[in-house]
């Protein structure tokens, strides 16, 4: 995939033009049910030079573990196992399990942001779709409704 980024000067907005793509493959039809999630852009207006941020988040969940490969990607678990050690983004402790344990230690990073501590690591941040960067009830909510299950 490729992705090009035009700004034009006359009225400082920007455009993104996102150009998709495959090596060794040709041209597919658009799908509409396809699981491709969706874009998300940000600008940020300052005086002098700016700063803006572009993202595609992935609706997909390769290993069926009930989180998307842009939640797993963002909180650095694997997008491919299900199971194992950071794979699972309920099981904080990969124990295979996700209990009070895995709650626990999400729930002591309430209200801080993502970021070099004392903030959150990124593993916390597993809410909305995509990840907010901020460990709230979101996050709360989606860990408890694991609560209880092993990982498979
Ligand atoms: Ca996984
Ligand atoms: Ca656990
Ligand atoms: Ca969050």
């Amino acid at each position: 995939m490729w992705i090009t980024k035009h700004t034009t000067a006359k009225t400082s907005r920007a455009r993104v033009f996102v150009i998709s793509g495959r090596f060794g493959l040709c041209c597919y039809n658009v799908n509409p049910a396809d699981g491709r999630g969706h874009i998300t852009a940000q600008f940020v207006k300052s005086t002098g030079g700016f700063t803006d941020s572009f993202s595609i988040v992935s609706n997909q969940d390769s290993d069926g573990d009930g989180f998307t490969n842009g939640v797993e990607s963002s909180a650095g678990t694997d997008l491919f196992m299900g199971c194992g050690v950071d794979a699972w983004p309920a099981d904080i402790n990969n124990d295979t399990f996700s209990d009070m344990f895995d709650v626990v230690s999400l729930v002591n990073y309430y209200a801080k942001a993502v970021g070099p501590p004392p903030n959150s690591p990124a593993h916390y941040d597993i809410a909305p779709n995509a990840p907010d960067g901020f460990v709230d009830i979101f996050d709360i909510s989606k860990i408890t409704n694991r609560l209880g299950q092993r990982c498979r």
